[in-house]
């Protein structure tokens, strides 16, 4: 096949400039495409370390300023890595640019921005998608598939918790992910998010929620990520956080199921507990991201005496993606959720459409927390509007 050369550019290269790279790196191991990425330049105002992030994750140059990454000619495509604060004004100037956009969830900090980004990729033709890396999951894909073909029948619930535990410490610091001005909401944005992807994926349309958030450490240390979850403290000053430590809500969802959701970093032993379960007339599903590989399905209709939870193991050809990596229970793991979701955007970007999840999932799932918001203030049921 001969293959058109895509050439990236990323702003951000930290925990998700990690995996993003990797990604990038790694896609035509396993999938053919007739477009190929390269991975041409990355942007980080440090050059130091922009430099070494370079070398060490394969990209062939740098900048330091992201606006000159979007002025060159030999960039196609712009990957947002950065804080949400910095999502809405690159991917505006990305698209105004005629370049592709993949940007980091969630979308924005207000439906204002994430309205404004959506108009930016429509006017201007781009193809667009938002990295809910989860919805690639084989197991994942496989849930949507049994739904999408009846076999769970009518779905009724949805109970969705993303349950965290790496900054439980009240020493741990103040780092972007819990300042209001830099990331938008908490743990509601930065993992319900996630839970609200997958259940609009799996189950459909929210109609209207109602939910509560809380803080618990009200000050914290201030400082800044050290790389993946870790984080330093810099100063000998505390700070005010003033963004939520957990949310939780219930959802009525247009086709009449109710759904349950749970985000929290207080949930001590739980590293990463993306989970979700899923009852419908006929069956139920369950899958639990740190067993990723798995998926539990329960069908009414088994033979009495054998009914039961079964645990199937998504390695298979006949499990979406798993078929492109190795033979039959050879797992694999998150980074290639991630190579998943690239191989769907260069399909995308082949065939001139936007895969979805993309800037009007974003901005859908950006109404979706401002409507959590909004019910935790007035305590009430609060519509998702159109
Ligand atoms: C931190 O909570 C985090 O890295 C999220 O920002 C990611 O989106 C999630 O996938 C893992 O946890």
């Amino acid at each position: 096949m001969v293959s058109r050369k895509i050439r990236v550019g990323m702003i951000g290269y930290q925990f998700m400039g990690k995996a993003h790279s990797h990604a990038y790196r790694d896609l035509s191991f396993y999938f053919e495409h007739g477009i190929e990425p390269v991975l041409q330049a990355i942007a980080g105002r440090n050059e130091e370390k922009v430099k070494k992030a370079a070398k060490q994750m394969g990209w062939l140059s740098y900048e330091t300023d992201w606006r000159k990454l979007i002025e060159r000619d030999d960039i196609h495509l712009i990957d947002i890595v950065t804080p949400n604060n910095t999502h809405a004004e690159i991917a505006i100037a990305a698209a105004e640019a005629g370049k592709h956009v993949l940007c980091e969830k969630p979308l924005a900090l207000t439906v204002e921005q994430a309205e404004r980004m959506y108009e930016a990729v429509t006017k201007n033709k781009v193809i667009h998608m938002i990295t809910h890396n989860y919805r690639f999951a084989p197991a994942v894909q496989y849930a949507k598939k049994l739904i999408r073909d009846g076999r769970l029948g009518e779905i009724r619930h949805i109970r969705a918790t993303y349950l965290q535990d790496w900054m439980m410490d009240p020493n741990f610091p103040l780092v972007w992910r819990l300042r209001k001005e830099v990331t938008g909401t908490g743990t509601l944005g930065d993992i319900g998010a996630h839970s609200i992807d997958l259940a609009r994926f799996l189950v459909g349309e929210i109609d209207e929620v109602i939910g509560t958030m809380k803080t618990f450490v009200k000050k914290r240390p201030t400082g800044e990520m050290s790389g993946g979850l870790s984080a330093k403290i810099e100063g000998d000053q505390l700070a005010d956080v003033d963004v939520d430590d957990t949310a939780a809500f219930l959802a009525h969802f247009e086709n009449g199921a109710l759904g349950v959701f749970e985000a929290t970093r207080y949930a001590g032993g739980n590293r990463n507990g993306n989970r979700f379960e899923i009852n419908g007339s006929k069956g139920s599903l369950r899958w639990d991201m740190e067993k990723m590989n798995l998926l539990e399905v329960y069908f009414e209709d088994d033979e009495p005496g054998l009914q039961g939870f079964r645990t199937i193991h998504c390695t298979e050809e006949h499990h979406p993606y798993a078929g492109a990596y190795w033979p039959a229970g050879h797992g694999i793991g998150y980074e290639h959720t991630f190579i998943n979701l690239l191989s769907c955007f260069m399909d995308g970007i082949e065939k001139g459409e936007s895969p979805s999840p993309n800037f009007k999932d974003g901005l859908i799932n950006q109404r979706i927390l401002e409507a959590v918001v909004e019910s935790t203030e007035t305590r009430s049921w609060v519509k998702i509007p159109n």
